[in-house]
């Protein structure tokens, strides 16, 4: 390259690099992986991958799943299943941290740690601990921390962009605040978090009521066989309004069109909802055009769970723990250090 390149004076060897902001998003392994969790989710995730602009990392909490009744070797084979089902939605151990939030204590040590500048007050207004809580005989105090132990996910790697779906930006938000009270307390060793959320952050559940949720059975779960997928989607609520096919539709309050938005083209979704707001295609033409648009996501997803390997993936799984361990060590001494814990260097 000549001196005279403008880029001899952009690229200089020598010069510090910036580091890359940092990605971090959690999955719960309870139930199954759920086209709730892939369209608000994780197809974000596989997208923030793609584009290598952030660094990422990506965790199955299981340590979040024991908030609630469990059986403890059910729990592991479905940390096992969703690290799987990770790896082929394109949340490739290759290009990103995957790891399991408990093989990082630093999780759990750094959410006590938080409990003490986190509010009592604040956590029992969160809406999941209410409604999860809600008529149940026994409520775990870890249902009620939980978003204590988020924050903790979030701020041992120091991660900016949080990609989920819009039931957690409440957590998220208590998160943001527990960085503003930690660093004027202790100085400023956090930063705050910012939510990433996809173009469909809420997807219904079949019933129509509440969101899509693994403890509601109400789900599609990604990874059905196709007839039993199209079964369920067959008979998903639409627009109440619209009890007969002559009854025009509203597509911008119908869960199909949502769906519709992630996985058609925009031709494919102008088409939909003039035919639906015209009265000219029924709830199940709209489905089965949907129907085809999840087929062609899902089945390169299939062949590749399909081959993929236990051992491969705890291999994954481990080279992921150890890279966040790193990380997580070196916020953990920061942390001691400036609240004044420990009597051993570190
Ligand atoms: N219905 C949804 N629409 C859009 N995004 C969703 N997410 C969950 N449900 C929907 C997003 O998926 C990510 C992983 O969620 P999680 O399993 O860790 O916890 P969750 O939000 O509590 O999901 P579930 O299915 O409702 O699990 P259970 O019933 O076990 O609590 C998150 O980013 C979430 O926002």
């Amino acid at each position: 390259m000549s001196p005279e390149s403008p880029l001899a004076t952009t690229l200089d060897p020598d010069a510090p690099r910036k580091p890359k902001p940092r990605v971090f998003s959690g999955i719960q392994p309870t139930g199954e992986l759920h086209l709730g969790n892939w369209l608000g989710a994780v197809r974000t995730w596989r997208a923030q991958i793609e584009e290598g602009r952030d660094d990422t990392m990506f965790c199955v909490v299981d340590a979040h799943a024991i908030t609630v009744p469990y059986e403890a070797a059910e729990l592991r084979q479905k940390i096992d299943a969703f690290a799987i089902d990770l790896i082929a939605c394109g949340i490739d151990p290759e290009k990103t941290t995957l790891f399991v939030q408990s093989d990082v204590r630093e999780h759990t040590e750094l959410a006590w740690y938080l409990a003490g500048v986190t509010p009592y007050g604040e956590l029992g207004r969160m809406t999941q601990f209410k409604e999860k809580g809600e008529g149940k005989d026994f409520v775990s105090t870890g249902l009620f921390t939980y978003p204590v132990l988020m924050s903790a996910d979030i701020l041992l790697y120091k991660a900016t962009i949080v990609p989920v779906g819009e039931d957690q930006i409440q957590h998220l938000e208590l998160a943001r605040e527990t960085v503003r009270r930690f660093n004027h307390r202790f100085g400023p060793v956090f930063v705050e978090p910012q939510p990433r959320l996809s173009t469909t952050p809420r997807v219904m559940g079949l019933d129509g009521e509440s969101k899509m949720s693994k403890s509601k059975g109400n789900t599609i779960n990604l990874f059905e066989p196709k007839e039993e997928f199209w079964q369920k989607l067959r008979t998903a609520f639409t627009d109440p309004q619209r009890l007969t096919r002559t009854d025009p539709g509203r597509p911008e309050l119908c869960n199909i069109f949502t769906m519709h938005k992630a996985v058609s083209d925009a031709q494919t979704q102008s088409e939909v909802a003039e035919n639906c707001t015209g009265a000219k295609w029924g709830c199940v033409d709209c489905k089965k055009v949907l129907m085809e648009g999840f087929e062609r996501e899902l089945v390169p997803l299939r062949a590749k769970r399909e081959a993929l390997s236990m051992s491969h993936v705890r291999q994954a799984l481990g080279d992921g723990a150890e890279k966040a361990r790193r990380i997580a060590t070196e916020t953990m001494k920061e942390v001691r250090e400036v609240m004044g814990l420990g009597s051993l260097a570190t």
